[in-house]
């Protein structure tokens, strides 16, 4: 790390890895200068790092001219004016840390609103960005007819033992197959926009700050996946990740139950930003955001199991099982109170 560390021009007073995410490696750096978040981009995920770094830096430049007070992370350059780092094989990227702090889960619906307010403001403020201009950083990423496409090869092609297994899981799955039909005319519509999307806007994705008991998202984080993009993506993984009180990883699916209220401040606070924007065909399909994103998890996981774990890895036999019947639970109830 020394050599990243040089680059920067850090005089390093101590490091050690965040707990973040299950794709980038992440550190936060204290220096003589402050503190940064190091990162690591997870190159056999994202094949292209340079075009997230080009992502970042060409809306980080617009926002900075046309919102010069919005809050987002810049890329920190290093002494030569490099936003990204490639030492031996690896890509490195700092960024400032910000003083707020992320959550993992939600306490309360203020918490919902703040978040999808900041989430409806990011794609807002971006509204008059040429979005198609924006690379690929992993082309096809939310394409729910792709993941229905990978999910049948892996029935086909992985694992044995885990395909017999996952029987019932695969039924089900199959037996909703109907979502991506309605994904497909959903994307066709000339009513449906493609917009500057986040992709995923988990609750640990935003910065909070507390100022006097009043808590308030300041920014919204982790923008390797922006690129254009459909509002349901967004929206629908808010409803994935901020219903329930209990995270993906939940084996105890009793504990997976949906706040109504975290519903309402999803909602409220999204639309309070985003509702002019939006036509009556893509805000008709609100709740379809939610069994769109839930159902296609639910795949990703369910698919990854029966590949032996090769795109999120396992740190226990069957991890990207559970996750999978956690998601199902997760669209069973969804459905059952949406
Ligand atoms: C991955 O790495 P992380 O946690 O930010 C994944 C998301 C999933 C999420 C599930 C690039 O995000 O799509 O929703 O795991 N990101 C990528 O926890 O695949
Ligand atoms: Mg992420």
């Amino acid at each position: 790390m020394k050599a990243i560390f040089e680059q920067y021009g850090w005089e390093v007073l101590g490091c050690e890895p965040l707990n973040q995410g299950l794709i980038n490696t992440t550190y936060s750096v204290n220096t003589t200068a402050g503190e940064y978040i190091l990162q690591t981009v997870n190159h056999a995920i994202f094949k292209n790092p340079a075009a997230i770094d080009s992502t970042i830096n060409a809306i980080g430049s617009f926002l900075k001219v046309q919102y010069p007070t919005y809050l987002f992370t810049h890329l920190q350059p290093t002494i030569l004016g490099n936003t990204l780092i490639e030492w031996e094989g690896q890509f490195f990227r700092a960024f400032k840390k910000m003083n707020g702090y992320a959550l993992n889960v939600l306490d309360n619906p203020n918490q919902a609103k703040e978040a999808a307010i900041q989430f409806g403001r990011f794609t807002n403020n971006l509204n008059q960005f040429p979005a198609k201009d924006l690379q690929l950083t992993l082309p096809d990423f939310h394409n729910l007819s792709l993941r229905y496409h990978q999910f049948e090869q892996a029935i086909n092609a992985g694992n044995l033992k885990r395909i017999e297994q996952s029987i019932n899981e695969i039924a089900f799955l199959k037996a909703h197959k109907s979502y991506v039909n309605k994904y497909d005319n959903f994307v066709i519509s000339k009513e449906v926009k493609q917009r500057v999307t986040h992709h995923d806007t988990k609750i640990s994705n935003v910065l909070f700050q507390n100022n006097n008991g009043v808590e308030k998202a300041i920014c919204v984080i982790d923008l390797d996946t922006v690129m254009p993009g459909y509002y349901i993506s967004d929206i629908g993984d808010m409803f994935r990740t901020y219903l329930s009180p209990v995270t993906e990883e939940e084996a105890n699916l009793d504990l997976i139950v949906i706040n109504k209220s975290n519903f309402e401040a999803i909602q409220d606070g999204y639309l309070s930003v985003m509702k002019p924007e939006l036509s009556n065909f893509e805000l008709d399909h609100f709740n379809f955001s939610g069994q769109f994103m839930i159902y296609m998890q639910a795949l990703r996981f369910l698919t990854d199991h029966l590949n032996n774990d090769q795109y999120y890895g396992a740190k226990f036999e069957g991890q990207n099982y559970v996750r999978a019947l956690n998601q199902i639970r997760l669209l069973e109830i969804f459905n059952e109170t949406v």
